[in-house]
């Protein structure tokens, strides 16, 4: 029995060894050590041992029992440590390596044309108001002098919620509102989304306009001309020829279109500005009284000019781009030119 405990052990030893996983060895350890285990079998017979044998075997077998469970553990935290070595031989990152550029983001050609707008105005001594795009009737028609029959309110041009909401079709009711809440003096420009039951090559559904006014007492179209004459030479960095001619608004009375000399030929004539030499910009006029009663302005003391302009027509002349449909198509070979 001695030999075969020996034997046993040996055996143990070779196999722990030759052992290359956790579950291998518990296997193995399994066969030496656990209850139907090799070493177990030998205590079990050790009854018919004769009386001295028997604690000398019994000795034995423990001795041997005990450095094969040193052996395993050994073996098994050698094992742990040479798994964790290969891990983090394969997961090692390698520092050197150069990163990977991430291209930054940037703003919207129509953000980045607005913003200049504002900053203009912002340096004239204007604030920035903005407002509802899902407006009652009240502040997108009613307060401006446009009335029930009016060919602006029409199916055509003016998205419907209900009877009484719309889109707003203008930035027009943030002024409205601004009046309502404030007594002159004042003067606010009102950047945003609008909507328009309209769409072609030249009209999208939703565009983006910056509407303006001044309030205050004597007030004149002096005023409106001097100001907007000072935004165009700002916006477009020259002296351009200006020119303002009779138009028609319900809520401004007298108004005026504004053109500036075409930025494209110069004045000389070209397609964008149909040969005419000159491109509008700029719908304005002197606050109309009516507008005045209905937010509570008295029009025998107070005079104002109000003005609007679409940012994507403006942003087009500023970049030289063609197709209105590119603002909106993000096509990013288009927006990476900004
Ligand atoms: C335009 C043209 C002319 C305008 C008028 C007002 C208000 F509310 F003060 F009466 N806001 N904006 C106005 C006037 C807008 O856009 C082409």
């Amino acid at each position: 029995m001695r030999e075969k405990l020996l034997e046993i052990e040996n055996q143990a030893v070779v196999e722990l060894t030759g052992v290359g996983s956790e579950v291998d060895l518990q296997q193995i350890k399994a066969r030496f050590l656990g209850r139907k285990g090799e070493i177990t079998t030998i205590m079990k017979g050790m009854g018919q041992l004769t009386a001295e044998e028997r604690p000398l075997v019994g000795a034995l077998a423990n001795q041997v029992k005990e450095r094969l469970e040193l052996l395993f553990a050994d073996r098994l935290e050698a094992l742990r440590a040479e798994l964790q070595e290969r891990q983090l031989k394969s997961e090692r990152i390698d520092f050197t390596l150069p990163g990977r550029s991430q291209r930054s983001g940037h703003k919207h050609p129509i953000t980045l044309v607005t913003e200049e707008i504002v900053a203009i105005f912002a340096a004239m001594g204007f604030g920035v108001a903005e407002g509802p795009e899902v407006e009652k009737d009240f502040y997108n028609f009613e307060a401006l002098n446009i009335p029930k029959d009016h060919p602006a309110r029409d199916m055509q041009d003016t998205f419907y919620i209900d009877d009484d909401i719309v889109l707003r079709t203008h930035t027009s009711p943030v002024q409205v509102r601004t009046m309502l809440g404030q007594q002159p003096p004042v003067r606010v420009i009102a950047p945003g989304t609008v909507y328009r039951r309209d769409s072609d090559l030249t009209h999208s559904p939703m565009f983006h306009q910056v509407e303006g006014f001044l309030v205050d007492r004597q007030v004149t179209f002096g005023d409106l001309k001097g100001v907007l004459t000072t935004f165009i030479n700002e916006f477009f960095g020259k002296e351009l020829g200006v020119r303002f001619r009779p138009s028609f608004f319900p809520f401004t009375e007298p108004s005026a279109e504004v053109d500036i000399q075409c930025v494209i030929c110069g004045g000389g004539g070209c397609r964008v500005c149909k040969q005419s030499g000159w491109l509008e910009i700029l719908g304005s006029g002197m606050i109309d009284p009516e507008v005045f009663k209905s937010v509570g302005y008295d029009p025998e003391v107070y005079s104002g000019f109000a003005f609007g302009m679409g940012i994507e027509r403006i942003a087009m002349l500023r970049y030289g781009v063609n197709d209105l449909r590119l603002f909106y198509e993000n096509d990013l070979r288009f927006l990476r030119q900004f």
